[in-house]
């Protein structure tokens, strides 16, 4: 398996996907025994969130240490042993690298503080007066250490202290990181928002991506990633950047969130919402599809363990949206990514406001925030429980960690999958098709003009049959806009003449 070539790639939030052991929280013998599931669904890669111990502040991502993976999911031999199983299955596992920050609890920031002359005495950022600038989960970006009586900035809580990309041991110890997990045969990494390491804090910018773009080339030199699928999260990249770093061969693709950020009102951070508006999505789509149309790759998504659920956020919940969404982007050019969870068109559901549980929406509420907002955008509704069935095929036989005050009648996996016409198989199909299909997998993508409610889009490659993407946003029956050939693919069983509400195909294109 040539991991750059990845088909499809799972999101599986460890602590909300199958717990093994009653407990109330994933782990990692619970993703061993759902591999059979991830195989019959034709994934071939699993992007892993961190499982490394973590005082879990912010779910894992504050890392204490790098190599050991945390009790709460297991030990080194579970994980192993899922590296194992997976690959028996052509699956690869990829590892979440969180590089920008550690936790204040990891042994490099301990040592940092106690002894600024020492080994790690530069490996974080380190000031006598701090300036003012607003962190991503409210308050400041700089806290101070008795200890060392001096602040150290962090991008996120002050539990979480940004290490110093200036100081190329740092870049060394990370390559180590990676090294060390290539070694056990992960398949690729993903880069938790990589493009902070490029910061300058006295002038407060969050990027200059001259220097990211140095200090990741030298991470990625020092090791061996010619067979590892290289995924960066870095919402504040320009697609020409981002064509400079797969150039680079830096990474393979991006996370950009400018489709997820098309409910907030425009500059005004994640809680202000604004109206969803359909076309908004469809030229969005366009923009990024056209800056790789020849040269590059996207990512695809549409929700990530941070994203709530886009059929909640965008649609009411709507299982007919949630098929047209699984076309819309299946037929994309890229590399799609499947939440867990989002196969059996899981939702938002409803968390009792004294159940939250995240950092960034406890700070929220604490600081006037609104369960309106929080209700659409808050993280713990990405984050419930996978829906696996009943009775005993549950997430848990415990009490899990985090619950849902309510449940989408059917939308589970053992109902779905008895179902050949539910959108699980449909998923299923998708994933199926992209393996076999080279024109989706690797043509050129070119928009069809239509009306703004409607989405038609042409992928081509040499001498093979081109295909056409024909997507419905809207809930309206209406006329179908192009001469299509045959379907090969549909989110209604039977062909009309019309576009029915949220219907959408691929089909041949003559
Ligand atoms: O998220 C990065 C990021 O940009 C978040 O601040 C995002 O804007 C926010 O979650 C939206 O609500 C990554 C991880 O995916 C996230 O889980 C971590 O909390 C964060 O980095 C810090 O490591």
């Amino acid at each position: 398996m040539d991991a750059k070539q990845m088909n499809t790639v799972y999101q599986v939030y460890p602590k909300s996907f199958q717990d093994s052991d009653g407990d109330g929280v994933g782990d990692l013998q619970g993703v061993v025994s759902r591999l059979d599931y991830l195989s019959w669904l034709g994934v071939d890669m699993v992007w892993l969130n961190p499982v490394y111990v973590s005082p879990g502040y912010d779910n894992g991502y504050d890392v204490a240490d790098y190599a050991r993976i945390d009790p709460m999911f297991g030990s080194m031999e579970d994980m192993d042993e899922l590296i194992r199983k997976a690959k028996d299955r052509g699956i690869g596992i990829m590892m979440d690298i969180v590089a920008n920050h550690t936790s204040h609890q990891h042994d490099w920031f301990l040592q940092s503080e106690r002894d600024p002359e020492g080994a790690y005495g530069d490996f974080y950022i380190w000031r006598d007066t701090p300036n003012e600038w607003s962190s991503f989960f409210g308050g400041g970006t700089w806290t101070y250490s008795p200890i060392r009586g001096q602040y150290y900035f962090h991008a996120f809580a002050p539990e979480q202290p940004d290490l110093n990309w200036g100081n190329e041991q740092v870049r060394t110890e990370m390559a180590g990181v990676l090294a060390f997990w290539a070694e056990r045969g992960v398949t690729g990494f993903r880069f938790d928002v990589i493009d902070l390491i490029g910061k300058d804090v006295d002038r407060k910018r969050w990027l200059d991506f001259p220097l990211m773009r140095r200090y990741l080339k030298d991470l990625v030199a020092q090791v061996d990633t010619s067979s590892l699928l290289l995924v960066g999260e870095a919402g504040g990249l320009t697609p020409d950047e981002i064509l400079a770093l797969q150039r680079d061969g830096s990474l393979d693709v991006v996370f950009n969130f400018e489709v997820c950020a098309l409910d907030e009102q425009a500059g005004q951070g994640k809680w202000k919402l604004a109206p969803f508006e359909p076309s908004r999505l469809k030229a969005t789509l366009d923009t990024w599809q056209r800056a790789f149309a020849v040269e590059g790759r996207n990512s695809l998504f549409w929700n990530n363990h941070d994203q709530p659920r886009a059929i909640s956020r965008w649609y009411d919940g709507d299982e007919r949206a949630a098929k047209m969404l699984a076309v819309l982007l299946y037929g994309l050019k890229g590399i799609p990514f499947l939440y867990q969870g989002e196969e059996v068109g899981m939702t938002n559901g409803m968390i009792a406001p004294e159940d939250y549980q995240d950092i960034e929406t406890v700070n929220y509420l604490r600081t006037g925030g609104t369960l309106d907002a929080v209700r659409m955008k808050g993280r713990d509704h990405a984050r419930l429980p996978m829906e696996w069935g009943e009775g005993a095929d549950t997430f848990s036989t415990g009490t899990p960690w985090l619950r849902s005050l309510h449940h989408d009648e059917g939308r589970d996996v053992s109902t779905m999958r008895l179902d050949e016409t539910s959108l699980l198989h449909l998923y299923r199909e998708l994933i199926a098709l992209r393996r076999t299909n080279r024109v989706l997998r690797d043509g050129a993508y070119e928009l069809v003009p239509t009306e703004d409610h409607l989405y038609v889009y042409r992928r081509f490659l040499a001498e093979e049959t081109p295909l056409l993407v024909v997507v419905n946003l809207s809930p309206d029956t209406v006329p179908i806009p192009v001469e299509c050939g045959d379907r090969l693919i549909a989110t209604e069983q039977v062909e009309s003449p019309m576009l029915r509400p949220y219907e959408a195909f691929i089909c041949y294109n003559f």
